[in-house]
């Protein structure tokens, strides 16, 4: 099967059921991008983790179960924003952060200070198979700065923050094609660890 575009991509879409919170069309899901702008995000944070009652785990936290959350980089309409742009954590948790550009151009997500106050168990790259699930692509284990992600595809970030911090650098650095970057259109976030 061959992919020609963006949204080639994401139509080749899952079953329809498990969007999040399960591997099946977790990443790609039928509903596509247009099914997750801010709300749907910010439904991830009180997902299933938010169940665990806010008690700091304990033992391996490596092993816990993910609280997932999805990032978009970019809309399909060219858009130079992060949705959403605000982002939350807690330390202890283990998070699997999906970012997802749904746009015809590549994307950054760099915050140096995030960066610094997590410890980074893996990050994935995803790609649908032929029959639009998602599979892994790669995973890369160790410190990771920054992540770019090309048009139409994903990568989840694995980590567990621990450090508490608000952070304003959150920022797309891609050149625009006026010579400004995505940062200086907007394409900027805050993320906080508490
Ligand atoms: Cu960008």
């Amino acid at each position: 099967m061959s992919i020609s575009s963006t949204e080639d991509l994401f139509s080749l879409a899952g079953d329809g059921h498990g969007m999040l919170g399960t591997n099946k069309g977790g990443v790609f899901g039928r509903r596509g991008m247009a099914g997750f702008g801010l709300a749907g995000a910010v439904g991830l944070v009180s997902g299933p983790a938010a169940g665990q009652g806010g008690a700091v785990p304990g033992g391996d936290l490596s092993r816990q179960p993910p609280v997932e959350m999805v990032v978009e980089l970019g809309n399909a309409d060219g858009g130079h924003v992060f949705g959403p742009m605000r982002l939350r954590f807690s330390t202890g948790r283990l998070y699997r952060l999906v970012l997802r550009n749904p746009s015809p151009e590549p994307h950054y997500f760099t915050s140096e200070g995030f960066a610094a106050s997590i410890w980074t168990r893996k990050v994935q790259v995803m790609r649908p198979d032929a029959a639009g699930q998602p599979r892994v692509m790669a995973e890369f284990k160790g410190a990771i700065r920054e992540i770019e992600v090309y048009p139409g595809c994903a990568a989840e970030w694995w980590f567990v923050p621990v450090q508490a911090g608000r952070f304003t650098d959150l920022r797309c650095e891609v050149k625009a094609a006026d010579g400004r970057s995505h940062a200086e259109h907007g394409m900027r976030g805050e993320i906080i660890i508490e």
